[in-house]
This record gives structure tokens, sequence and C-alpha cells, in this order.
């Protein structure tokens, strides 16, 4: 898999607005927002999209859903936020390492577009 913009985020190669970091994780907002507040989740692991994930991956996509409510509520925005995972083009999705956005902060309707 060649790297991508967020491998380049990760390596420092590319500038972000990073508003967590572990060892297996990076959360930073997204560069086009859609809401006032417009995170990425990615895993610093190479898994271009959800599709691709493997039994292996288990306990690292279950940490990045534990990283959402832990960002959500260090910014106080715990009560209402969704979680959103783009799988290939056709589903929107334009970068292809994993991320999971997270939106806060405005309106939200159901269904989805
Ligand atoms: P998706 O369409 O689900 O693949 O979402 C990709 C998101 O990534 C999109 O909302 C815009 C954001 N994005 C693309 N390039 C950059 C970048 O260089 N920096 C940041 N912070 N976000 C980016």
């Amino acid at each position: 898999m060649s790297d991508t913009l967020f491998q380049k985020i990760i390596d420092r190669e590319l500038p972000a607005d990073i508003v967590y970091e572990d060892e297996t994780s990076l959360v930073f907002r997204d560069i086009n927002p859609v809401a006032p507040t417009h995170l990425l989740i990615i895993p610093k692991k190479q898994i271009s999209m959800i599709a691709e994930a493997e039994e292996a991956d288990q306990e690292l996509l279950g940490h990045l859903l534990i990283v959402a409510g832990k960002v959500a509520r260090k910014l106080g925005i715990e009560d209402a936020f969704r979680l959103v995972v783009n799988n290939g083009a056709g589903a929107q999705q334009t970068v292809f390492h994993l991320h999971i956005h997270l939106i806060a902060e405005r309106e939200f309707s159901w269904p989805p577009g």
C-alpha cells in the first residue's frame, strides 16, 4: 500500500491540527469540516478501508471507538456526536487510509445522506 496523506500526517511530513495521539492512533481536525467539530480518528497501522481489516485488527478497531469517546469527553461534546466510516469510492471514501469521521455541534437528521 502506498503512503497516503494520512501517513504523511502520522510521520509529521504534513501539518495537521492534532487533538489526540497514542501509540496506535491519531486524531486530527478535518481540513474540510462539515460541522464545527469534525475530527478524523485513524489507526497508525496502514489499513486502506474497513473491508480490508482482518481478525488481527480487532483490538485496534475497538480501540478507535474508545478513543472516539475519550476525545468527545475531552472536548465536551459527548452528548451528541456522529461517527461515520466511508468504505470505498462508491461511498465517498477519498483517502484510502482507514478513518472514522467524528462530527459534532451541528443539527443531525436521519437517515444520513
Ligand atoms: P473520506 O471522504 O471519508 O475519505 O474523508 C477524507 C477526509 O479527509 C475529507 O473529509 C477531507 C480530509 N482530508 C483530506 N486531506 C486532508 C489533509 O491533508 N489534512 C486533513 N486534516 N484532512 C484532510
